[in-house]
């Protein structure tokens, strides 16, 4: 070796040395790493809720095979498609109210997506297949103030679930207590900072083709009103706090 080669592999030993002895005993993460680290620890993404009954529950109002396509296919290909794209773009956001905060800024993937995924989670939790059939205590006191009584708010929610061209949802919602009903296109909800009423959900409708047409065909207002029959209240009540 000559004296300059031999100057250089020392100088890099002692480099190297000198860098594993900083990385071990002062415990200094490099840079990448901890950017690593943090968008681990942070990445959000969206997970199918446990269907809280069974696919037969809720006939004869909405039948076992319907539910069954509607979870397992529908949904669940929300789900995945939208945490490719969480994936694929890198996306980092805190929870779902983060990520629909920031939903005009988002692909149109990770937009109907992430809204096909958090909408039906809400849907599922919104039905059962026994239990309370009216809203009670404060809930119905504000249903009362926004729309004179249950049964006019059931009628205006109705209309716009039946109004809604092509695909959507219907939409109870609430703004610092304050009811009212909307409806939204594809799988937009009221949590997006684009929505045209923003306001925190109470109760939603599914009223794609997809959630009714096997049983009811073209006869969405059949839908609506054997829908009715399954709202989970003691859930629509817990969420107005
Ligand atoms: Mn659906």
């Amino acid at each position: 070796m000559e004296n300059n080669e031999r100057r250089d592999f020392l100088k890099s030993s002692l480099k190297m040395s000198l860098g594993v002895a900083a990385l071990s005993t002062l415990n200094v993460i490099p840079a990448f790493a901890k950017d690593l680290a943090e968008e681990n620890r942070q990445a959000f993404v969206f997970s199918q809720v446990k269907l809280p009954y069974t696919y037969a529950a809720l006939e004869p109002n909405i039948d076992a095979l319907t539910m069954e396509i509607h979870y397992t296919k529908h949904h669940a290909a929300y789900i995945k498609n939208v945490n490719e794209a969480i994936q694929a773009e890198h996306l980092n956001f805190k929870d779902e109210y983060d990520f629909f905060s920031k939903a005009s800024t988002l692909s149109a993937k990770a937009r109907n997506n992430g809204g096909g995924a958090w909408n039906h989670n809400f849907f599922w939790e919104s039905m059962q297949a026994s239990g309370l059939t009216a809203p009670s205590g404060k809930l119905k006191a504000a249903i009362e103030k926004s729309f004179q009584s249950v049964d006019q708010f059931k009628e205006k929610f109705s209309q716009a679930a039946l109004t809604r061209f092509g695909s959507g949802w219907a939409w109870l919602i609430h703004n610092n207590g304050v009811l009212s009903i909307t409806s939204t296109a594809n799988q937009d909800n009221p949590l997006m900072d684009n929505a045209t009423e923003k306001g925190t959900p109470l109760l939603a409708l599914d009223v794609w083709e997809h959630a009714y047409y096997l049983k009811y065909q073209n006869k969405r207002n059949e839908y609506i009103s054997s829908w009715w029959n399954t709202v989970n209240w003691n859930a629509v009540n817990k969420r107005f706090v």
